[in-house]
């Protein structure tokens, strides 16, 4: 049933228009006969929204008109504010609640939780810090929160977590995130910034002026959905010209990927299709030809780079390991013949070619390297700097490419404790043990505590921490190896989750605490994370649900135990707060000349939009003047050979870019023989991470079979036994979910996907349990890309598929925790 639901929807949403929203999911019509209820405006990742309230309910949402190219995402907004998976009540865990610190830590996970008052939980929560503190010290609490937090520039609910929280005491943090660990740390040695995070070239002239534009491993159409601010969704707009101009025959542009990607559908581009997690020998094949067929820019090389002919010898097998980087050597890895290796590479060389790469090449073991790489194959092309050629590493993220328009955006509640204020506990000895820990080692820093790593030059020696916090992020589903991670949480004495939904990480804490959605609260954000076109309100559509409260509520509540609410807030409430964030931002804005009005004019308005920037060019000052803009790279050029980098003397990221075998590797690769699939855990087309999941009516338009889609491809299927809409057990040596087939020829042999933010349901706590829902990161490899930056390698991961038979248990993610009346 839910099944024909599924590919009713699809033929439906493709009769549509690639972009377009489904009319009778957002109803234009019933807008305009609406009559009576009070229409409010808001923003989120998803975009800005109007929202009609009836009798203290939301009764519709739809699309700020501004936003031409709106996201299906915005109608889970409802299923997640009403849905079943609401925290209703403050919780703490059965056992936990009797024994606290001595609890059975394995029945974590078990879902038995006993409702208390605001007032005990929150007692409980400073109780804990206390001993914590005065027991230990603050290598043993662990404060998480680097993630997809809800839009909303002064509730930042890690803002207000890490705050209170330092008023307190010190503790663990992190360093880096989950999306582009690899890439932010390698990048500033090879181009001087992070590029990830940069604005890139306009559209506007990669459309005018590029011939080839090369999206590698970048899926624009699927992930310009969202945004870190509130997104306006303005680059569909250069997404549907680049289309026509494919359609005319005008420009040639080829995606880069295993998989024919949403962006290859929707713009009808070409394919060069690529075995998984070998672009590396792909890249240094190409290098290898533009070096020895001449192709490539010797002026660009020896202007503007340092350490290409420390670079050259490795490529023609002079080094160590005696191989020559030719097309015929790739060949045998990549799956890309040698024939067309050059023809590729001599494509590339002979036009304007801009190279755009997305992000999960660099979430997969030394996903470091064809970061690198992409940056010396560009260099070689010399076309850095120029309109419309050159690299860019985000064209695909938040709306990169619509031009700044210069204005300021509105700052945000501070992390930070003001100048002068102390914690209570002011207290930085951590024994030995790192104050900063890598973010995707959270669950080795239990495991292995005490132990000393290699992390970017430096070393981090790993704390036993026994409480961590989690605020605005969900662990149990952005971290790898859930069987890990409950053998690892055994060694937590007490955990506290603050999230409006009950996440598997609530239900794998002790006290958990109902945050109200951002639909519930007032605030300012940011509309357009980096074209700044305006300032979008965020207006309390309806008041917190059951007995949630804003986190500024809680935590307010938290300094109030010890002596400390008024220098959290300021003195300020909620209102005084957004128009102090508004104030500030119309004053630095009038100064720029950009003209805003006065609070309750805006709030009234509800938004202020600026003119559009002008259209830019990534690199260009330093391809005009290297000497007076140099790169922030050590030598001030691109860095083809990296002093730093060899002087750390890692054996998994060296002085140049190289090729790394894999610990798993599909098509030929390492374990390749006991596990037939490569998986792929991608960012999920209609929810942001594990955001909306929960939205149940949104899900039905995908599930199977109430479970998350496994896409594979039909021949692979074939010889399965699998059929379309089967139940699938998907499994390796670390963990197995249950998941819906869908075939689909998108899906090459050898490779399947299930996108990541998967609720995590298992059966039961045990380890090992079978998953009911289809989470990747059950099965998914938890180790750091490297010594350099150990960041996440969730898309090095092998698994075998089989066909499930038997009655399958029920999903039981989505309904919340078990009350427990003691
Ligand atoms: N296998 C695999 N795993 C991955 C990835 C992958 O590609 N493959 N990608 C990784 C990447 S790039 C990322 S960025 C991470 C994302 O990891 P996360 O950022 O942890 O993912 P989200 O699902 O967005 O979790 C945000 C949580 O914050 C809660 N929240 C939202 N607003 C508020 C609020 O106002 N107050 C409170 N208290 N809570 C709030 C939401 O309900 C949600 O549970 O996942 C990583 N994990
Ligand atoms: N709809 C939606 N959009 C999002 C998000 C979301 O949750 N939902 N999350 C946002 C966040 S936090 C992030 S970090 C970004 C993530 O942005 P990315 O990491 O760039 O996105 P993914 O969707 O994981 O992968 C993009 C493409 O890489 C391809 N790929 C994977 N491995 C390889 C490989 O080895 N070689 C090659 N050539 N291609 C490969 C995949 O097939 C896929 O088509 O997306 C952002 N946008
Ligand atoms: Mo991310």
């Amino acid at each position: 049933m839910q099944h024909s639901r599924r590919q009713f929807l699809k033929q439906l949403s493709v009769m549509a228009g690639a972009m377009a929203v489904p009319d009778f999911l957002v109803s234009r019509k019933a807008f305009a006969e609406a009559g009576e209820g009070e229409w409010k405006i808001s923003g989120s990742h998803w975009g800005a929204i109007r929202a009609k309230v009836l009798n203290g309910r939301i009764t519709e949402i739809k699309p700020f008109e501004y936003d031409k190219y709106p996201t299906e995402m915005i109608n889970g907004i409802k299923g997640l504010i009403y849905g079943e998976s609401r925290i209703r009540y403050p919780m703490v865990r059965l056992d936990w609640l009797k024994k606290r610190q001595h609890s059975d830590k394995t029945q974590r996970g078990d879902n038995r939780f006993v409702r208390v008052s605001w007032d005990q939980a929150l007692d409980l929560f400073y109780e804990e810090l206390e001993r914590i503190q005065t027991e230990f010290g603050p290598w043993a609490l662990h404060t998480a929160n680097v993630g997809w937090r809800s839009t909303g520039q002064f509730h930042s609910c890690g803002n207000h977590m890490i705050r209170a929280i330092g008023m307190h005491g010190n503790s663990v943090s992190t360093a880096g995130d989950y999306s582009t660990g690899a890439g932010q740390t390698i990048l500033p040695y090879v181009l001087g910034s992070t590029e990830v995070y940069s604005q890139g070239t306009s559209w506007e002239i990669i459309l005018k002026e590029s011939e080839n534009i090369i999206f590698w491993a970048s899926d624009p159409v699927k992930n310009l959905q969202v945004g870190w601010n509130c997104e306006t969704h303005e680059a569909y707009a250069y997404l549907e010209q680049l289309k026509q101009k494919i359609a005319d025959n005008k420009i040639n542009v080829i995606s880069v990927d295993p998989v024919k990607t949403k962006t290859q559908n929707y713009l009808g581009c070409r394919q060069r299709y690529i075995h998984p997690q070998t672009d590396v020998p792909f890249m240094l094949a190409i290098a290898h030809t533009l070096y020895t067929e001449n192709l490539y820019d010797k002026a660009f090389i020896e202007m503007y780079t340092v350490g290409f002919e420390k670079f050259v010898p490795y490529l023609l097998g002079e080094t160590e390991d005696k191989v020559a980087k030719t097309p015929e050597w790739a060949e045998q890895i990549c799956g890309i013949s040698a024939e067309q290796i050059r023809e590729f590479s001599r494509m590339l060389a002979g036009k304007r070619t801009q190279l755009i790469f997305g992000w999960s090449i660099q979430r997969q073991q030394h996903g470091e390297q064809p970061y690198w790489l992409g940056a010396v194959l560009a260099a070689m092309l010399g076309q850095i700097g120029l309109a419309g050629g050159g690299i860019s590493y985000a064209h695909h993220y938040s709306s990169i490419g619509v031009p700044e328009s210069g204005a300021t955006m509105p700052g945000a509640f501070p992390s930070n404790l003001d100048e002068k204020q102390k914690p209570k506990y002011d207290n930085n000895d951590y024994q030995g043990y790192s104050a900063v820990i890598p973010v995707a080692r959270a669950t080795d820093s239990l495991l292995y505590a005490g132990e000393t790593i290699d992390f970017n030059g430096k070393k981090v020696v790993y704390a036993p921490y026994k409480m961590a916090v989690f605020s605005g992020c969900n662990q149990w589903h952005r971290q790898s190896e859930r069987n890990k991670m409950k053998q690892a949480f055994q060694k937590l004495e007490t955990i506290i989750s603050i999230n409006y939904s009950w996440t598997a990480t609530c239900r794998f804490s002790d006290i958990v605490l109902p945050a109200c959605t951002p639909f519930e609260r007032n605030d300012i954000d940011a509309y357009g994370s980096y074209s700044n076109r305006g300032v979008i309100a965020m207006q309390k559509l309806i008041e917190p649900l059951y007995e949630s409260r804003s986190d500024f509520e809680i935590f307010k509540g938290l300094c109030q135990r010890f002596g400390k609410e008024q220098e959290y807030c300021r003195g300020m409430n909620e209102m005084q707060w957004v128009e102090k964030l508004y104030s500030d931002c119309r004053r630095e804005n009038k100064a720029k000349k950009f003209e805003m009005p006065e609070f309750d004019e805006f709030w009234k308005k509800g938004y202020v939009l600026f003119p559009e920037g002008k259209p830019w060019v990534r690199h260009a000052d330093f391809r005009e003047d290297p000497e007076l803009y140099a790169l922030g790279t050590p030598s001030g050029f691109i860095e083809i050979f990296s002093n730093k980098i060899a002087s750390f003397g890692y054996d998994d990221c060296k002085g140049h870019p190289m090729w790394f075998e894999k610990a798993e590797r599909s098509h030929g690769g390492p374990k390749s023989d006991k596990f037939a699939f490569w998986l792929q855990s991608v960012h999920p087309d209609k929810r942001l991470h594990s955001q909306l999941c929960e939205a149940k009516a949104l899900r039905e338009t995908y599930a199977v079979q109430g479970r998350e889609p496994l896409y594979m491809n039909p021949d692979d299927a074939k010889r399965l036994g699998i059929q379309d809409g089967d139940l699938v057990r998907v499994y390796n040596d670390r963990g197995q979910t249950l998941a819906g087939a869908v075939l689909s020829d998108n899906f090459p042999t050898g490779v399947v996907r299930l996108q990541e933010g998967a609720w995590y349901s298992p059966v039961d706590e045990k380890v090992g349990a079978l998953d009911t829902y289809g989470d990747p990161n059950n099965v998914t490899l938890d180790i750091g890309t490297s010594r350099l930056a150990q960041a996440v390698c969730a898309n090095t991961c092998l698994v075998n598929v089989e066909k499930f038979i038997g009655t399958a248990p029920s999903v039981n993610g989505f309904n919340g925790s078990i009350e427990v009346k003691v």
